[in-house]
Order: C-alpha cells, then sequence, then structure tokens
C-alpha cells in the first residue's frame, strides 16, 4: 500500500460556486430549465437573440433536440472576434512542440484572428461552402485550432480524425460524411518520432469514394508525394488571401462537428454536435469546473481528436477568453517527467489529463515529478475513465502536493461537456466518484433489468439521464434511427449512458464504467473496475484490466491481465500474493480466477482497455476478436494470445 500522504484538499476558496450556490443553482436548473438556460445562453454572443430556449423529446415515440433554436450566432466570432476589443493582446494559445529544445509559441487574440481569418478565406479558395464538410487529419499544432475555427467561422462543418488512426479508419470517416476536403500535414513528431500524416492521406485516398482536395500544412518539412490537381499546400493559397474574412450568420440548431466515436456494436457512429447549445454548455463548464479565473493557463492533455480536446482545449476555453496550453508531445518524451516541466515552465493553473496517464507516469516513480516546481497549479482534473484511489491519491500527494482539489469530470463524446464532477469550491472531494449532477442534469438509477428507477441512496444500477441539457448530441450523422435505438430505445423516455453507476449513502455518484464490463460471480454482481483498483493498490503492480470469462460453477470468472512495475518479477509465488491481496482488498468472491501477466494491454489511442478484446482471449476465441486496427500498439495482443495458453 502507498505511504504517500493522503492530505485531501481544501475547497478552492472565492470559486465561481460554492457550496450554497451549487444547491441553489442546480435547484433552479432542474426546477425552470428554460429559465435557468435562458438565463445561461447570455454569456455568449448572439446575432440575433434566441426567443426559445428548450425544445426536446427524449420519446417514446419522438425523439427531438433543440435549443436556442431560432437564435444565430457564430462559434468562431464568439472564440475571438468579441475578446478583441478587452484582451486582443492577450495570449490565447501556448504552443509547446514535441521537442522540449524547440521554441514554445504564444499565440494571442489578434494573432488567433489573422491566422484563423486567413485560414477561413483558404477553405472557401477551395470551394468550401457553408454546410460542406471537412476532415481534419492534423497534429497537435496550432493549426489544428485554426482549421476547426476556420470551418466555424465559414459555417463547415469539420470532423476531427485522430492523426494516429490508420489510412482505413480515416477513409472510413471521410467517405461517412462525404468531406470535400481533407486538412493534414507533411508529417506529426511525436514522443521523438514522425508519423507520415500525408502519406496516409495518400493510402485513404485511394478508398474515398468521392472527389475530395487534400490541403497540406508543412510542419516537418520533409519529402511527401503529391496527386497534382488533388493535392495543396496551405501555405501557397495562404499567401494571397487576406486575413478578414466574416463570419457567417449560422442557425443555432446548426451543425458545428461531426466526432466519430466508437460504441458496443457496429462502425463508429457519426456523432453530431450543433453550434448554440454546444458552445453554452462547453463554455460554462470550463468555467465551473475548473473554476477558471481571467489569466489562468489552462492545461488539458488530451488530443483534439477526442471530444475532451475540442471541448476544453478549443471551444470551452476560447469561448472564455482563456489562455489554453495546446502540447503536441507524449507524457513520457523525453522522460517522464515531461508533463510536470511542462506545468513547471508555463506555470500552469489547472491540469487536465486521463488515469491511465496518470498512472503510466506513476509507474516510473515521484521523483520525475518531485523535482519540478508545481506551485502554480491551482487544480487537477480527471477524466476518460473511473480513477482507481491508488491514482488518486498519487496525484493528490505528487502533483497537487494535498491541496489542489481534482475534479473527475464524467461525460462522453455524446455529452458535449461534463455531466457530472464535483466543483471545487463546493465539494468534499471523494477519491474515484463522480459525486455530482452539473446544472441541469438530471441522473436518475435504473434497474437494469426492469428499467424501474431506484430511488433513495446507497443503491446501484444503470445511469440513466431523465431530462435534455444544452450540450448534448443531436443524432448520429446520416442515422438518426440509430441515435434513437442506441440511446432511447433500452429505457424508454430517457438517454441511457452505457455506465452502471452508484448512488452512496450521501447521494454522491460513482460510475462503475460500462455496463458490459459488469461481470457476475456465483451470483454476486462485480465491477471490474473494483479488481482492477484493488488489484493496481498493489505495489508490484503497474496497470491491470479484468474481464469475465465463462466458469462452470461460478457462472463468470475473473480474469485478470496485469502489468507489473519495471523492477518486478513475474514469478507464481507473485501470482499468489496478488490473488490473496485482492481477497483480502474486497472479500473472498473476488479472488481472481486466473492472473496473466501483460507486458502490455491493448488500448485505444485515447487510452482505453479494450476489454472485448481481452474477453475473447479469455475465453480461448481467438478467432473473432474484431477490428483491432484502431489500437495505439495491435502487436500486445499477439503477445497476450502467445502467453494466454501458459495460464
Ligand atoms: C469524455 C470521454 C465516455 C466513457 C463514459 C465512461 C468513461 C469518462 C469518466 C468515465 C468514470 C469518469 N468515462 N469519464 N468513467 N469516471 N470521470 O471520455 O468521452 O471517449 O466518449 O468516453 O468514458 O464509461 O461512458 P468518451
Amino acid at each position: 500500500m502507498t505511504t504517500d500522504t493522503q492530505t485531501r484538499p481544501s475547497l478552492l476558496p472565492d470559486a465561481h460556486v460554492d457550496a450554497a450556490r451549487y444547491d441553489q443553482m442546480y435547484a433552479a436548473s432542474i426546477a425552470d430549465p428554460d429559465a435557468f438556460w435562458g438565463e445561461q445562453g447570455k454569456r455568449i454572443d448572439w446575432i440575433k437573440p434566441y426567443t426559445k430556449v428548450k425544445n426536446t423529446s427524449f420519446g417514446p415515440g419522438d425523439v427531438h433536440i433543440k435549443w436556442y433554436e431560432d437564435g444565430t450566432l457564430n462559434v468562431a466570432a464568439n472564440c475571438i472576434d468579441r475578446h478583441l476589443a478587452t484582451r486582443g493582446d492577450q495570449t490565447a494559445i501556448i504552443f509547446e512542440p514535441d521537442e522540449p529544445t524547440d521554441p514554445a509559441q504564444h499565440i494571442t487574440y489578434n494573432q488567433l484572428a489573422e491566422n484563423v481569418g486567413r485560414f477561413a478565406n483558404v477553405l472557401k479558395e477551395l470551394g468550401v461552402r457553408k454546410g460542406d464538410r471537412v476532415v481534419i487529419y492534423l497534429p497537435m499544432i496550432p493549426e489544428a485550432a485554426y482549421a476547426m475555427l476556420a470551418c466555424a467561422r465559414i459555417g463547415a462543418v469539420h470532423s476531427i480524425v485522430f492523426a494516429g488512426f490508420s489510412p482505413d479508419a480515416l477513409a472510413a470517416r471521410m467517405n461517412g460524411c462525404e468531406a470535400k476536403l481533407v486538412i493534414t500535414s507533411d508529417g506529426a513528431p511525436r514522443g521523438g518520432r514522425v508519423t507520415e500524416l500525408k502519406d496516409n492521406v495518400n493510402k485513404a485516398m485511394l478508398h474515398v469514394t468521392h472527389d475530395a482536395k487534400c490541403l497540406v500544412v508543412k510542419r516537418t518539412g520533409q519529402q511527401v508525394a503529391w496527386v497534382q490537381d488533388r493535392d495543396v499546400w496551405y501555405d501557397d493559397i495562404a499567401a494571397r488571401v487576406s486575413s478578414d474574412c466574416p463570419p457567417e450568420e449560422m442557425n443555432a440548431e446548426d451543425p458545428l462537428f461531426i466526432l466519430y466515436t466508437s460504441g458496443s456494436t457496429g462502425q463508429p457512429k457519426g456523432v453530431v454536435h450543433t453550434t448554440g447549445g454546444y458552445l453554452v454548455y462547453a463554455s460554462l463548464t470550463h468555467q465551473m469546473t475548473f473554476d477558471y479565473k481571467d489569466g489562468d493557463i489552462f492545461w488539458c492533455t488530451a488530443d483534439v481528436g477526442w471530444v475532451t480536446g475540442h471541448s476544453y482545449i478549443v471551444y470551452g476555453p476560447l469561448a472564455n477568453g482563456a489562455i489554453t496550453l495546446m502540447f503536441e508531445g507524449v507524457p513520457t518524451y523525453p522522460d517522464a517527467g515531461r508533463f510536470w516541466a511542462v506545468c513547471e515552465k508555463h506555470k500552469v493553473n489547472q491540469f487536465y489529463t486521463a488515469p491511465t496517464a496518470i498512472r503510466a507516469l506513476m509507474g516510473k516513480g515521484p521523483d520525475y515529478v518531485n523535482k519540478y516546481d508545481l506551485s502554480s497549479l491551482k487544480l487537477l482534473g480527471s477524466v476518460g475513465e473511473p480513477i482507481n484511489p491508488e491514482a488518486w491519491n498519487w496525484y493528490n500527494t505528487h502533483v497537487g502536493k494535498g491541496r489542489c482539489p481534482i475534479v473527475d469530470t464524467w461525460w462522453q463524446t455524446e455529452t458535449g461537456g461534463h455531466m457530472m464532477t464535483p466543483l471545487p469550491g463546493a465539494h468534499e472531494l471523494k477519491p474515484g466518484a463522480a459525486q455530482k449532477p452539473f446544472f441541469g442534469v438530471k441522473p436518475l438509477v435504473l434497474e437494469p433489468t426492469s428499467g424501474e428507477v431506484i430511488e433513495g441512496n446507497g443503491v446501484e444500477g444503470v445511469l440513466v439521464l431523465a431530462d435534455s441539457w444544452p450540450g448534448q448530441m443531436r443524432t448520429v450523422w446520416g442515422d438518426h434511427d440509430r441515435f434513437v435505438k442506441t440511446y432511447f430505445s433500452d429505457y424508454k423516455g430517457y438517454y441511457f449512458s452505457g455506465d452502471g453507476c452508484r448512488r452512496d449513502a450521501d447521494g454522491d455518484y460513482w460510475i462503475t464504467g460500462r455496463v458490459d464490463d459488469v461481470i457476475n460471480v456465483s451470483g454476486h454482481r462485480m465491477g471490474t473496475a473494483e479488481v482492477e483498483s484493488a488489484l493496481v493498490a498493489h505495489e508490484a503492480v503497474s496497470e491491470a484490466a479484468v474481464v469475465g470469462y465463462p466458469h462452470p460453477i461460478k457462472g463468470q470468472g475473473i480474469y485478470c491481465y496485469v502489468t507489473l512495475m519495471a523492477d518486478e518479477t513475474p514469478t507464481d509465488e507473485l501470482k499468489k500474493k496478488l490473488s490473496d491481496w485482492v481477497r483480502e482488498e474486497i472479500g473472498p468472491i473476488a479472488k481472481p480466477d486466473v492472473i496473466q501477466w501483460a507486458p502490455g494491454l491493448p488500448k485505444t489511442r485515447s487510452g482505453k482497455i479494450m476489454r472485448r478484446i481481452l474477453r475473447k482471449i479469455a475465453e480461448n476465441d481467438f478467432g473473432s476478436l474484431g477490428d483491432t486496427s484502431t489500437l495505439a500498439d495491435p502487436s500486445v495482443v499477439d503477445e497476450l494470445i502467445a502467453n494466454r495458453a501458459k495460464q
């Protein structure tokens, strides 16, 4: 067990929201959503103000979601133009490149205006018009933000494809939304290596079934293969267009972006977010959850290829006139101290990352953190999966030094912004809990089989949302039926999150993981996250993933994949120790049936463990592993299969 100090951070003083204000605002948001969101909508600038606020139905029957439907606005104007009078010379974006020895850039709001205006005119030159779709396949460079905002400025709909995705994945997404243009760069430096982005686009284009052009930003200066009449250098057009581009007037319900995300079945879905409600929600959550104050330096370590990057690197912070940091690299390059070096260098005030990164860095030991001055930090955040208490404590002790509240934010690509999180000036923290619904969010716990609402505290079930919020996705691109079927048909009249949750004795919420990750051992329901959390609490363990597998007596047995700390030796004796440890930590029912050493775990590029694959391997069913091409490192799967036989 850890010997770290376990000082709990105190509430932030002078926060935007204290406990009394949270209670009052939350109650108001639920009692009268029209009045609450009508007021909140004023935080952004409208060209034509709305007169209607909420027009939503979760069915049964008709499912529709509209917010501020008769208002018009432009997102780029909200993220740039309206700040120019007051903070034109303030930094908008700090860019920290992959190589620590390369200079960082500070881009002011004035410069942002110029760069985005010019980018928008380049898009127009290429024939991109309001409503057209543009795929963005770029590294984490300022041009990614310019491209997003340029699309928003002219009313084009962007769809970002994470630069780590393969040519096939890129082609599927370009075809899915019939993108007129793909924006890429020659190469993408990351962790000291270069991904050949333009080459990937060339390969993808062979499978794109309609005409599309390719706009190339120069990042590395490397040689690239070129197709005349299809490919154009950004710099060539930028040199001859003006930086003045008036913003297009958009309806609140016009699409702003499409973001493809995987579900439990089928091809990735194109999640559609619209203009007005999304911006109000991204901006409000950014300000309140992180207690963002003018001049603070905010760093979200996500990639803009994920929703977290959309809402909390670009749209939320820039709508708030914030200083947002964009990092091109990885947490372990040149070494496991990079995050903390960047925090020190740029005097970061709020730092927002994922548990998987914390666990990876935790495995390298605290020396990498302790050598940096992290006194600028005021708040830490977590997103992407439940954070196990061990990682939470490490984050709190070594990064936050026991004084920075940790906001554990539960939300999804589909929700646009935070749905449940403690607020740093209002809620005493519980490690591992998402705790409280954000304003306007109405969580319910349902009995999974009957779908009945479970009232009271100290209960567990599936998590649904009873009413809409402005940041909610509106539809699946080109397939509204799939939208209705995926989210509104298991539990009629509710939005089904796909997650399980527990409401504890105090009424605080704990996300227990995707409901398909719940296993049933001898009639006992158990979150695989619980067993994982116990395993990683052992000093020898760096990471663990747990799945169920068919067991002749228990129904399901507990199968654990364990990655050890670098200096540990995998022995049968250690397996027994870990097994006993879990038994002690949770109870005899949680004793692992199988422990398999895993030098690496199959993860998506956003760091989520692909349990579907681990379940198949545990079941000895290697024939139907499904698509493994989206894994960060597909070779770990072969290694796990090879080792499976030895169990
Ligand atoms: C923002 C994002 C969504 C799924 C979600 C849940 C898991 C995210 C979490 C969390 C527990 C948190 N998740 N944040 N689980 N605590 N703080 O990650 O979006 O990639 O769509 O994933 O991630 O299972 O349903 P997305």
